[in-house]
């Protein structure tokens, strides 16, 4: 049973989240899973054991660092070395400390929505490579990035690491990967993060942590729920599941109701009924093959022109560039 009193929306959460409980199956976006609790549980995933991403990216730049820097900056002249979505920027480090001991003319222009994460990354870089020119760009990738080509037509290599883009479906991919294309220039670098088909059990693992650190992950979406829309949602009353098809390649989570429950969310006048084993989906994480990316990257305006992996090819990252 649901009921709704009101209609009209303050903010995209509250419009998604609306949406998201009406709809049948019930599905609430990802990216609302982070806040400062959500980032902070986000970095606690990238220090487990299960959560090979990071270690396997970390290992591809540390074996290949000379090579990567190489590539980015072919024919010497000064690059912006832009990243979508910084964090704490600890694999780029092997990055930024190889461009700057070979004496490589660049910047480093870290974009973030966080102008929190921006200055946490700013102060560890000054005090770990204080010779590096940084000039953080706080706000959505597009307007940051728009900005950077409206300050100066210096070439550009943008970062895009930690397979981040799977979290949306291809057709999102695809309209992402087009968008960065179109506001980069011939001679432009994309150089992509993207976590491979393997193993399904080790997938599995990796988002179904026995500590219970990717289920609070997935649950933050309802504690914010609670907190920024006045809900009561019970987050003992549900289950995080994590399923994985090994032929499309897709690891899916969920919050699994526990028991039948009903939800009030005071600030969209919203109640919202759940029958026991009833689900959210909440995130989509894209496993891909090289056959995959290739698709991906024509479809969005792209060829790839080198590709680097790990010993096991657990991981890989790509280097795009325009067609
Ligand atoms: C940010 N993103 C690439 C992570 C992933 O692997 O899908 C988010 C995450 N979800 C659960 N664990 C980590």
């Amino acid at each position: 049973m649901q009921t709704q009193l009101t209609t009209s929306f303050d903010t995209p959460f509250e419009e998604e989240v609306y949406q998201g409980l009406m709809a049948y199956p019930k599905h609430l976006s990802s990216k609302y899973f982070y806040d400062a609790e959500g980032d902070a549980l986000f970095q606690q995933i990238m220090d487990m054991p299960e959560y090979y991403l990071t270690d396997r990216e970390f290992e591809i730049f540390d074996t290949y660092k000379q090579e990567i820097c190489n590539t980015f900056s072919s024919g010497g002249e000064p690059f912006n070395l832009i990243e979508l979505g910084a964090g704490d920027g600890k694999k780029t480090k092997i990055l930024l400390k190889q461009l700057v001991d070979s004496g490589i003319k660049f910047t480093y222009e870290p974009i973030d929505i966080s102008q929190n994460v921006l200055d946490g990354l700013e102060n560890s870089l000054k005090r770990e490579l204080p010779e590096l020119a940084v000039a953080t760009q706080q706000g959505t990738y597009f307007e940051a990035l728009k900005k950077i080509n409206a300050k100066d037509g210096t070439r550009k290599v943008i970062l895009f690491l930690g397979s981040n883009i799977g979290n949306l479906l291809h057709p999102q991919a695809i309209s992402f990967l087009k968008q960065v294309q179109g506001l980069m220039a011939p001679g432009d670098l994309f150089f992509i993060g993207l976590d491979q088909k393997k193993h399904p059990q080790t997938i599995l693992d990796a988002y179904n942590d026995p500590t219970g650190i990717t289920a609070a992950f997935n649950k933050n979406v309802l504690k914010r729920i609670n907190t920024e829309l006045q809900a009561d949602f019970d987050l003992d009353a549900f289950l995080h599941w994590e399923v994985y098809d090994p032929e499309s390649g897709t690891a899916k989570s969920y919050l699994v109701a526990n028991s039948p429950q009903t939800v009030n969310i005071k600030k969209l006048g919203l109640t919202v009924g759940f029958k026991k084993w009833e689900t959210i989906h909440t995130e989509i994480s894209q496993k891909y093959d090289d056959e995959t990316v290739t698709w991906l990257s024509e479809k969005s305006g792209f060829r790839i022109t080198e590709q680097f992996t790990d010993v096991d090819g657990q991981f890989k990252n790509y280097l795009f560039e325009k067609r």
